[in-house]
């Protein structure tokens, strides 16, 4: 874990705890800047920590976070934060994870019914004795009751931006731990899920010994469940969310390795329907290969028959009369039928997006300058950046009113003189309000090349109410993309349910976006909403809300989402080219 990640996440800690003692609040919103600031931050803290004014020089870190960083890099440590934790039940901090629980009601929970665990809430809501607490009504127990089942539901799966960096880092170490191993991971992670239940990696080597100790003596490794030959256990301390997460490793033959790697990316449905078409054609399939079916009464590879296909998934699938179908679509949803006719969707890659349309800068609550997020998307070879602060009610995110988003559109045309090779729109990310009405009027939205309207809060609404708002907003005709449709925060908020169906056909009517947030946080629109969009035709757009210059290292979340939404390259507005993307959004200016 970096210090950067680890000194973010002890602050925000720091924060929560101290907002439930009911602690000064100007204290707790520096402490949460400050965390903010420094988990989207491009340079690493252990390096510069020495050199006080470099500290002193970063957005949010004033005198009193330097010294914390500077403790925490001396020391690996901040006492202020282990402090408050002596002073709070460690279950208390568990409660706080729970959406629309503040710390406020967190404080009185844990000090007017002594309540300090997610089991203990459960108990009070079930017994009713929760509605003793003051300002504490059926309605707002109920709300608690329905996000505590979420959390229940949710809490055990890790998001694919957490686990996908451990596993990427645990292959490259594998590989370099015997001469010419081979290690790849799979399961729901290869498929690309928003969230996995546990990270399956598979190896090969001559060494397997070596490569198994490399897994079980990761430095991320927090426990060793399984110490086998060819299989292994552990958990593994999961980035900066203070959890564990499973890795399974099974070292497999070279020569079996396609059929291992179909076998353990899965997923069991998608499995279960190759066994069955295998059969079907006189054939069996398991994780050492695809064999003729002699009806022999052990298993084939135990009595040394020899495979149709087993080293590579591609030869596997041929010998089922298939296509390859790639990982994103094995979920049994159709692929196998599609790769049979030879119909299988053209899929987005993350190489065919070259432009971001939604990015944030110092203006609102970004950490880059105009110039500074023109120069990175260059850099990453797009040829359109669209600047898209926040609107006025954003308060809290310093959202612009009418008089300075005129000045900020000033300031954008002006980098846009100046660069080369990128063009840069002046656009907004307009709050949607809760009736669908916009945050600026006509007149302002008529000043921009693009706009993004978004919902932001008000997202606990009906279902009916929420379809209603976001209607609104697809049939505006100077929206181009509605941002993060549902708003949901993965594992810790469930945000909008609209219907899908309806807000797809009107997107596709209006030739209005809708977006697939690439943050692994969100990942919103969601797979299975991104295949409705382009069952409806409806265009998509994989935009990465840059706040950081390293959030452009999420549109990989973004595109394999889009892909399990079966996505071709031609209906994602950010693979354009530059003079379509232009046509579209001109084409009710
Ligand atoms: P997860 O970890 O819950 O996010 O989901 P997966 O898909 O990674 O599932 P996991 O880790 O239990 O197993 C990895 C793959 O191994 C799974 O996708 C298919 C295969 N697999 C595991 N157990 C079975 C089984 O009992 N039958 C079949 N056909 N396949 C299995
Ligand atoms: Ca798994
Ligand atoms: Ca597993
Ligand atoms: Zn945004």
């Amino acid at each position: 874990m970096s210090a950067n990640a680890e000194i973010a996440r002890l602050l925000d800690e720091t924060a929560a705890m101290m907002e439930v003692l009911g602690e000064n609040r100007f204290r707790v919103a520096a402490l949460q800047r400050a965390s903010r600031v420094i988990s989207g931050l491009g340079v690493d803290l252990a390096q510069i920590a020495q050199d006080r004014e470099a500290l002193l020089a970063i957005d949010g870190v004033g005198d009193k976070i330097a010294d914390k960083i500077q403790e925490y890099v001396r020391t690996g440590r901040i006492a202020e934060h282990d402090e408050y934790a002596q002073r709070i039940p460690s279950g208390v901090l568990d409660l706080l994870g729970v959406p629309g629980l503040g710390p406020k009601t967190v404080g009185l929970l844990w000090r007017e019914k002594n309540i300090t665990t997610l089991a203990g809430l459960k108990r009070a809501l079930e017994d009713g004795s929760i509605l003793d607490l003051p300002r504490m009504g059926k309605r707002s127990a109920e709300r608690i009751a329905r996000a505590l089942a979420f959390t229940e539901s949710s809490g055990s799966r890790t998001p694919i931006g957490v686990a996908m960096p451990i596993a990427e880092s645990i292959v490259v170490r594998l590989e370099a731990s015997a001469r010419g191993a081979t290690a790849v991971y799979a399961g729901s992670l290869r498929r690309g899920r928003d969230t996995v239940g546990d990270v399956d990696i598979l190896a090969c080597a001559t060494d397997a010994d070596a490569v198994s100790r490399a897994f079980r003596e990761a430095p991320e490794v927090a426990e060793v469940l399984a110490a086998g030959a060819t299989k292994s256990s552990v958990r593994l301390r999961a980035g900066d969310t203070g959890r564990l997460i499973q890795a399974d490793l099974r070292v497999v033959e070279r020569r079996a390795l396609g059929a291992a790697m179909l076998y353990f990316t899965g997923s069991k449905d998608h499995n279960v329907a190759l066994r069955e078409r295998a059969r079907a054609r006189g054939l069996t399939l398991n994780e050492y290969g695809l064999f003729p079916d002699d009806g022999g009464p052990t298993p084939p590879q135990v009595r040394g028959v020899t495979p149709v296909a087993a080293k590579t998934e591609a030869a596997i699938y041929s010998k089922l009369g298939l296509a390859h179908i790639p990982p994103e679509l094995r979920e049994d949803r159709g692929e196998i039928a599609a790769a049979e006719a030879g119909a299988l969707p053209d899929l987005i890659e993350p190489d065919h997006i070259s432009a971001e349309l939604h990015a944030h800068t110092t203006a609102s609550d970004g950490s880059l300058s105009i110039e500074a997020l023109a120069r990175e998307a260059q850099r990453r070879g797009f040829h359109t950046v669209a600047v898209t602060d926040h609107s006025k009610s954003q308060t809290v995110a310093n959202g612009l009113d009418e008089a300075r988003l005129r000045e900020h559109i000033a300031s954008i045309r002006a980098v846009n003189e100046r660069m080369r090779g990128v063009t840069v729109l002046a656009g907004a990310e307009v709050d949607i309000h809760a009736d669908g009405s916009l945050d600026y009027d006509d007149d302002t939205l008529a000043l921009l090349d693009i706009v993004v309207a978004s919902p932001h809060w008000a997202l606990t609404q009906k279902p009916a109410d929420a379809t209603r708002r976001l209607l609104r907003a697809i049939e505006h005709p100077l929206v181009d993309i509605v941002g993060h449709p549902t708003g949901r925060l993965i594992g810790k908020r469930e945000g909008l349910s609209p219907d899908i169906a309806e807000l797809c056909a009107a997107a596709a009517e209006h030739g209005t976006a809708l977006e697939i947030n690439a943050h692994w946080m969100r990942l919103d629109l969601r797979d299975t909403h991104v295949r409705a969009a382009v069952e409806a035709g409806a265009p998509i757009a994989i935009n990465c809300d840059v706040h950081s210059e390293r959030d452009f290292d999420n549109l990989r979340y973004g595109v394999m989402t889009a892909r399990r939404g079966w996505l071709p390259a031609d209906r994602c507005v950010n693979a354009w080219s530059a003079r379509r993307l232009r046509a579209w959004l001109g084409r009710r200016r």
